[in-house]
C-alpha cells in the first residue's frame, strides 16, 4: 500500500452497485479500501476483484484459526483479488506466522488487530495488545491495528514495534476518534467508515479527513 493520502475507506455497505458507487467516487482520496463481512457475505467473494479496479482491498476477516486454517482461509482471500489481510493476534505466534509466511510467498500483506477501538476491548484485549505488537513486530507483519479512539495506546505501540511496521488506525468519526490527533499519535494510516459512506457527499467527507491529516504531517 503507498501512502499518499493515508486514508482507507472502510466500506461497509451490503448492496454491491452502492459499494461500486461510493468506490468510485472516494477512490482519488483512499489510498486503500477495506472490506469486510457485511459487504463479502451480502454480495460474495467476486465483490473483492471489483472493487480492487479502484484501489488495493484490505480484505478486514479478523482471521483467527489454527495455523493450517489460517493459511488455507488468507490463500482464498488472496486469490480472490485482496492486497492484504487483518488477522486477529490471540491466537498466538503459530497461527500469525502461517499467515504472514503465505503473504509473504504472494507479496501480500497482514495487519495484525492489537486492541480493539470499541468500548469493550477493556475487557480483555488491551491487557494483551502490547503482547500482541511485540508478537506481531517478531513475525514481521506488514502492521497492526490500534484505536483511534485512544491515539495514546497508538503511541504505546509505536514505541514497541518502532518504525518498521505500519500502523492502520480505525475509530475515527462515528466511534469519536480524530484523524489528526491519531496521526499525531504515530499512525500511518486512518480507517474511516460510517463518516464517509453515509454522509450525502462522500467524495466530500473523505477531502475533508485527507485535508485534516495534511495539515499535521
Ligand atoms: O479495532 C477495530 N475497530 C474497528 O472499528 C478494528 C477494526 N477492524 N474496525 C473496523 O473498522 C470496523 O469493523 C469497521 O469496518 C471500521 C470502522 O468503521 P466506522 O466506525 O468508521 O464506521
Amino acid at each position: 500500500m503507498e501512502k499518499h493520502t493515508r486514508l482507507i475507506l472502510a466500506l461497509d455497505v451490503t448492496d454491491r452497485e452502492e459499494a461500486i458507487q461510493i468506490s468510485e467516487k472516494i477512490s482519488s482520496y483512499v489510498d486503500a479500501i477495506k472490506i469486510g463481512y457485511p459487504l463479502v457475505l451480502a454480495t460474495g467473494t467476486d465483490i473483492i476483484g471489483q472493487l480492487s479496479e479502484y484501489a488495493p482491498i484490505i480484505a478486514d476477516f479478523k482471521v483467527a484459526d489454527i495455523p493450517n486454517t489460517n493459511r488455507l482461509i488468507c490463500e482464498q482471500v488472496f486469490k480472490a483479488g485482496a492486497d492484504a489481510v487483518i488477522v486477529q493476534g490471540f491466537t498466538g505466534h503459530d497461527s500469525l506466522e502461517a499467515a504472514v509466511g503465505l503473504a509473504k510467498e504472494q507479496g501480500k500483506d497482514i495487519y495484525v488487530v492489537t486492541e480493539m477501538s470499541h468500548p469493550g476491548a477493556l475487557d480483555f484485549m488491551q491487557q494483551v495488545g502490547e503482547d500482541i505488537a511485540k508478537m506481531a513486530a517478531q513475525a514481521k507483519a506488514s502492521g497492526v491495528v490500534a484505536p483511534a479512539t485512544r491515539p495514546e495506546r497508538v503511541a504505546d505501540i509505536r514505541k514497541i514495534i518502532g518504525n518498521d511496521l505500519s500502523i492502520i488506525s480505525p475509530g475515527v468519526g462515528a466511534q469519536g476518534g480524530s484523524a489528526s490527533d491519531v496521526i499525531k499519535a504515530g499512525a500511518d494510516w486512518v480507517i474511516v467508515g460510517r463518516s464517509i459512506y453515509q454522509s450525502d457527499d462522500p467524495g466530500a467527507a473523505a477531502r475533508k479527513i485527507v485535508d485534516e491529516i495534511k495539515e499535521v504531517i
